[in-house]
C-alpha cells in the first residue's frame, strides 16, 4: 500500500462537518437515520433502481427530475460519516447538482434509504485557491511554492483536461488557478491552525480574500503528524503531514501527493462529497483516486439525459423540464 493510499485512509477520520451545511428535510428518513421507501409511498428497488429514485427525490426534495445520476456500489451505507468496516450491503448512490445544494440520496437494495439535501460548492469552473504554506522552519515550504506546487497544480488541470477530452469534451469543467503565500507559524494564533486564524492574518496583511474561492493551508508540521480535512461544502481545506519518517525536505512527488489530497479528495469535500459516495468501488474500477474520488456522474460531470450537456452545466439538469428551484432554496 503506497504512502498516498494510506494517506487517504487516514484523512477519511478526519473530515469535519460545517454545522450550516446539514439542513433538515421531509421526514421520513432526511438527515435522520434511515428509512424504508415504503415510508414515502415509494416503489421497493427492482434490479433498476430508477423509478425508486424518481419517486425519493420527488417526496424527499420535491425535485422533479427524470434522469438522476445513479451509481451502484457494494457496500452502501446509510448513515454518513460512517466507517468502512460497518456492515455494509449492496446499494446504489445518487446525487443531484442544482443550485447551491447537492441532493443525495443512498438507497439499499433492500428497500432502505437516506436522503440529504447538502449546500455545497460546484464542482465546475475555475476556481480560484489561495495556498497558504505554514512555516515551520523545518520544511523547504518557501521552495515548494514556487517550484514544485505549481508544477503540481499544472498536473491536476491536466488530469481534468486529459479527462475531459477523453469524454469528447471541447474544454476541462474543472480548472484550478493556484496563487500562494508563505505564512510563518509565530504569526498566527497558538491554536491549530483554522480558518479564522488564517483569514484574520491574512486579511490583516492586506491580502483580499474575496479574490479567491477556496483556501488551501499547508499545515506541514513532520513533528505532528496528520491527515487532512476540509469543512463540507466549504471553502477551507488543510493538509497535514503524513510521511512516514518525519523529517526531510518535500520534493515533487511529495508535493504532488499533498496536491492531490488538497484538489482531489479534500477539495471534493466542498463539492459536499460524502466518502460514502462510491469510494472503494471507484478505487477498484478505476484504479485512479486521484481524479476520480468518486464516479464522476456524481459530480454532476456526465451528461444523464440525454442532451449532451454535462449536468453541471446543463441549465435544465437531470431531465428537469425547466430549472426547478426548489422552495428551501429562497434566500441563498
Ligand atoms: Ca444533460
Ligand atoms: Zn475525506
Amino acid at each position: 500500500m503506497s504512502v498516498r493510499t494510506r494517506a487517504f485512509f487516514l484523512m477519511g477520520t478526519l473530515m469535519v462537518v460545517g454545522a450550516w451545511a446539514l439542513l433538515p428535510a421531509r421526514s421520513p428518513s432526511a438527515d435522520g437515520g434511515p428509512a424504508a421507501v415504503e415510508a414515502d409511498g415509494c416503489p421497493r428497488p427492482t434490479p433498476s433502481p430508477t423509478s425508486t429514485f424518481l419517486c425519493l427525490f420527488q417526496s424527499q426534495f420535491k425535485l422533479p427530475l427524470r434522469a438522476p445520476a445513479i451509481v451502484p456500489q457494494e457496500c452502501t451505507y446509510l448513515t454518513p460519516p460512517s466507517v468502512y468496516n460497518e456492515p455494509c450491503g449492496p446499494g446504489w448512490t445518487s446525487t443531484a447538482y442544482v443550485g447551491q445544494y447537492v441532493y443525495r440520496i443512498t438507497l439499499t437494495s433492500d428497500g432502505r434509504f437516506s436522503a440529504r439535501r447538502l449546500k455545497c460548492r460546484r464542482p465546475v469552473g475555475a476556481i480560484r485557491t489561495l495556498t497558504v504554506g505554514i512555516d515551520y522552519g523545518t520544511v523547504n515550504i518557501g521552495q515548494v511554492l514556487s517550484t514544485y506546487w505549481p508544477l503540481s497544480v499544472a498536473r491536476v488541470n491536466g488530469s481534468h483536461a486529459a479527462w475531459a477530452t477523453a469524454q469528447g469534451y471541447q474544454s476541462p469543467l474543472v480548472q484550478f488557478t493556484d496563487e500562494s503565500v508563505v505564512v510563518p507559524r509565530g504569526a498566527l494564533p497558538a491554536r491549530p491552525v483554522d480558518r479564522p486564524g488564517v483569514r484574520d492574518y491574512l486579511s490583516q496583511q492586506g491580502l483580499d480574500l474575496s479574490a479567491f474561492d477556496v483556501l488551501i493551508v499547508l499545515d506541514l508540521d513532520p513533528l505532528s503528524p496528520a491527515g487532512g480535512w476540509a469543512y463540507l461544502g466549504g471553502d477551507f481545506v488543510a493538509v497535514g503531514w503524513y510521511f512516514e519518517g518525519g523529517a526531510g525536505t518535500i520534493d515533487q512527488y511529495r508535493s504532488d501527493a499533498f496536491a492531490a489530497t488538497a484538489f482531489q479528495h479534500e477539495m471534493a469535500h466542498t463539492w459536499a462529497w460524502e466518502h460514502e459516495w462510491t469510494y472503494r468501488e471507484t478505487e477498484a474500477r478505476t484504479g485512479n483516486i486521484d481524479l476520480f474520488i468518486t464516479e464522476p456522474a456524481l459530480f454532476g460531470w456526465i451528461d444523464q439525459d440525454g442532451d449532451s450537456i454535462p449536468e453541471i452545466l446543463d441549465a435544465t439538469p437531470y431531465g428537469m423540464t425547466r430549472l426547478f428551484v426548489p422552495h428551501t432554496s429562497r434566500g441563498q
